[in-house]
């Protein structure tokens, strides 16, 4: 049990063995976990993103948790594609708070070409500032992810969100299979993946599994795997869904680093409905990249101060960027 563990790649997981990985005792599961995330990362660095809302709501798509969504009413005051200036100005703010990676997203289904063109703009702006950049735009084709690539994107975000079987309860307007085509082709042009989903949104201990399934069985791992906790938002059907027991959420952080050694994992939306101990727990499971900044997209975040205080009493550091 306490004999040092050597972080295999694996993409053969099977439903089994990754329920079984749930089902350990808490201290068995954790300390698995953390000594696998040791083997691969400094335990005491956490990469710091920042988010911003470059394009907000009136997306045509129908997912059960999102506030962009035309459908719902959030009471979310819908922007425009936003100018290029006001976009660098928020990502100097950020790199001046402490961000090293700013993700710009959109609430598209897809983007048009015009708009990938304004995106790779941003893209190059904020590279200019010396910072990495992520962009979540939707459903991509060929040439636009292409254009992404040339114009130096370093990450595209795109979750699979749950499980291929409780896909359908959650989303109707695309399928899990449209999603794995985008990913395939982010893979192939050789930006990183940033690929992750949500718990919480009343999903079973398999959709879990599944979906940590999913993203491991990739031919390549995911460089970052963000782990969303469902923010719940007035007007949307996953409001009122019973929260899920805080312990299942750091098992979730804990298998995906088992399964995923090499990967980033966030701990990503859902941070400001969570405690500093719960948040420490995650840190020890093996997550070890955050959004950082009042905002995620559209929902609040812990303020910065209180994330830095955090960081001290825990003794993290930024991990720095590869730019700097
Ligand atoms: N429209 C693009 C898409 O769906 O890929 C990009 C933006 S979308 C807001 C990015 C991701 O935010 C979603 O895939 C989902 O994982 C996450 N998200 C949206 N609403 C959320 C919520 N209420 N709680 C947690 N995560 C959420
Ligand atoms: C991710 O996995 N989570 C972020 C980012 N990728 C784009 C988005 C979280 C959104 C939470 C709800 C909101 O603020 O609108
Ligand atoms: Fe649109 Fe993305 Fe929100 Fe779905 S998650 S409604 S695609 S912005």
């Amino acid at each position: 049990m306490y004999s040092s563990t050597v972080s295999t790649i694996r993409h053969d997981w099977q439903a089994e063995e990754v329920l079984n990985l749930y089902a350990l005792p808490f201290n068995d599961l954790l300390f698995k976990a953390q000594m696998i995330h040791r083997e691969n990362f400094n335990p005491n660095e956490v990469q710091i993103s920042s988010l911003l809302s470059i394009k907000t709501g009136s997306c045509s798509e129908d997912c059960g948790y999102c506030p962009q969504s035309a459908r719902y009413d959030s009471g979310l005051k819908s922007e425009p594609l936003m100018a290029i200036d006001d976009v660098l100005q928020a990502a100097q703010r950020a790199k001046s708070q402490g961000a090293t990676r700013f993700c710009m997203g959109a609430a598209w289904r897809k983007p048009k070409d015009s708009d990938v063109e304004r995106v790779v703009e941003m893209v190059q702006g904020v590279k200019a500032l010396g910072m990495e950049t992520c962009v979540t735009l939707g459903m991509l084709t060929d040439e636009q992810t292409t254009r992404l690539q040339e114009g130096g994107l370093d990450y595209y975000n795109h979750n699979l969100d749950t499980s291929e079987d409780y896909y359908s309860e959650i989303i109707t307007t695309r399928t899990y299979q449209d999603r794995l085509d985008t990913l395939k082709r982010v893979r192939n042009s050789g930006i990183n993946v940033c690929c992750g989903g949500i718990v919480g949104m009343g999903e079973s201990d398999l959709d879990r599994a599944n979906l940590l399934i999913q993203l491991a069985n990739m031919p390549q791992h995911p460089e970052s795997v963000p782990v969303n906790m469902l923010v719940q938002v007035e007007g949307t059907p996953l409001m009122g869904t019973e929260p899920l027991d805080p312990l299942m959420f750091i098992r979730t952080i804990a298998v995906a680093k088992i399964m995923m050694p090499k990967s980033r994992v966030r701990l990503s939306a859902g941070r400001n409905e969570m405690s500093d101990e719960m948040q420490a727990l995650c840190f020890f499971a093996g997550a070890n990249s955050i959004f950082y900044g009042d905002k995620l997209l559209t929902t609040d975040n812990p303020m910065t101060n209180r994330d830095l205080a955090l960081f001290d009493r825990l003794g993290l550091k930024s991990a720095g960027s590869s730019y700097a």
